[in-house]
């Protein structure tokens, strides 16, 4: 017997097939749900079942919650998994999923709440011992000489930051008390109009941080495991670019106890599923963040080096099975990247949506290569515009970077525009090969 009966799979392009690869894999039969403007894609032509659920826009198609849960009731599915973006951190959906008697593949509707509130995040993550950055611990309030009071103990220059923010949305620097109040202000107001929130907290700013993250994957029965870290520093206006497992350059007793730390949250807050702890590095500390409650994108660098399927292991805890593995089962060996192939102007950046002519996918040891995308395939101009992702994984960090760069020669997209150039110039960039460049690495190189 299959470990789920049928699957939904709300959610589109290389995810999708992703998902869809895990669940084949398992017996699991699927239901693929698309927009008008998904017709073509490739999970779609493989799925068991497919159901149109609403028009080319986002709003009214793969976050259209009653569609999406029509769709699984015409087609008799018993689970559904949200992928990343649209609704997979929505506590709203995982709830009315729940509710509706299907399984959501994720965590509990209040754990998504939980983690979606960055203040009670970060309080649920300190008071397990998951080291956090300095900050107001709490919300703001409209006392000011108690919020200057805050900003002087932690020292400037400090970060406001929306509680229902996160991913780079609603946070302002702010570098001397003149302009703190005045910046707290705006900062609640575009908070309150953009999330429907105003709720603000302070923290630190660091300057010149890493962002590593941790792979967690949990049971929801009191088992929890981690999978190492990931850096993800290479990044353009909050858009990852280039992702690494492990992280290089960190101590291993640090690297394993803040793991254990993460574990540790994981078994007290009753987490269930594959979940990311994301921290700043600086001068050899880790700072929490944020979490997030989803399968990541950059999830396959983490597979290459831990040989763990995650979206198996995600099906798996959602069926109420344990993990497949133990802590000590999980040995980190050698080392992957991961470039995000976009469809995209190599110069504005600006999406290059149409027709693909030609794709050719690299291979060869040591190569992976998730991607919906097929010759004559037209990408749509609807959605976000990752094309591809390619990995590599070799013995050790110069062998894996020396694959990619073969792999990202042999990848040819043509009839639209990507960033490949880009991941190419990346790739024999002295600093990056170096290891450990900070967040704001691309950017100032884009720059010159
Ligand atoms: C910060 C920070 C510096 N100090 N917090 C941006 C995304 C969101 N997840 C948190 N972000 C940041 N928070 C403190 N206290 C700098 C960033 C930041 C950043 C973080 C991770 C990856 C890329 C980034 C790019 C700009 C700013």
């Amino acid at each position: 017997m299959p470990i789920l009966d049928k699957v939904l799979i709300a959610n589109r392009g290389e995810i999708a097939l992703r998902v869809l690869r895990a669940c084949k894999e398992l017996d699991i039969k699927t239901v693929a749900v698309h927009s008008k403007a998904d017709r073509e894609l490739m999970h779609v032509r493989l799925a068991d079942e497919s159901v149109c659920i609403g028009p080319a826009s986002s709003n009214e198609s793969y976050l259209n919650i009653p569609a999406i849960i029509s769709a699984a009731e015409v087609t008799n599915a018993t689970a559904i998994h949200p992928g990343y973006g649209f609704l997979a951190e929505n506590a709203a959906f995982a709830e009315q999923v729940e509710n509706s008697g299907f399984t959501f593949i994720g965590p509990k509707a209040d754990t998504i709440r939980l983690m979606g509130d960055k203040v009670s995040a970060i309080e649920a993550m300190k008071k397990a011992g998951v080291p956090t950055v300095p900050g107001s611990d709490g919300p703001l309030t409209d006392d000011d000489q108690r919020t200057l009071e805050i900003a002087r103990r932690i020292g400037y220059p400090v970060i406001v930051k929306a509680a229902a923010g996160g991913g780079g949305r609603g946070m302002r620097v702010v570098h001397n008390e003149a302009a703190l109040l005045g910046s707290v202000q705006v900062t609640q107001s575009e908070a309150a109009a953009a999330f429907g929130s105003g709720v603000v907290y302070l923290e630190k700013f660091l300057q010149k941080p890493r962002h590593v993250e941790i792979q967690v994957l949990a049971d929801g029965q009191g088992n929890a495991i981690h999978l190492g870290d990931r850096d993800c520093s290479l990044q353009r206006r909050h858009q990852k670019v280039l992702e690494e497992a492990p992280a290089p350059g960190i101590d291993e007793d640090l690297r394993q106890q803040v793991a254990e730390a993460c574990v540790n949250a994981c078994i007290e807050i009753g987490y269930r599923g594959a979940g990311t702890f994301e921290f700043l590095y600086e001068d050899g500390g880790f700072y929490f963040i944020e979490m997030n409650t989803r399968v990541q994108v950059e999830h396959p660098v983490t597979e290459m080096v831990t040989g763990v399927d995650i979206v198996r292991e995600q099906l798996r805890v959602a069926a109420g099975l344990p993990l497949s593995c133990t802590q000590d089962d999980v040995k980190i060996a050698g080392h992957a990247f991961e470039c995000r192939i976009n469809a995209e102007d190599p110069q504005s950046f600006i999406p290059s949506p149409g027709k693909v002519t030609t794709f050719h996918a690299p291979g060869g040891l040591g190569i992976r290569v998730d991607s919906h995308l097929y010759d004559g395939y037209t990408v749509p101009p609807f959605y976000d515009s990752l094309i591809a992702k390619v990995i590599s994984f070799g013995p050790d960090r110069h062998t894996a970077l020396a694959r990619m760069r073969q792999a990202l020669d042999e990848l040819v997209v043509e009839g639209i525009r990507t960033n490949t150039a880009l991941h190419r110039s990346l790739v024999t960039d002295r600093n990056f090969q170096e290891g450990g460049v900070s967040i704001h690495y691309l950017e100032s190189k884009l720059e010159d």
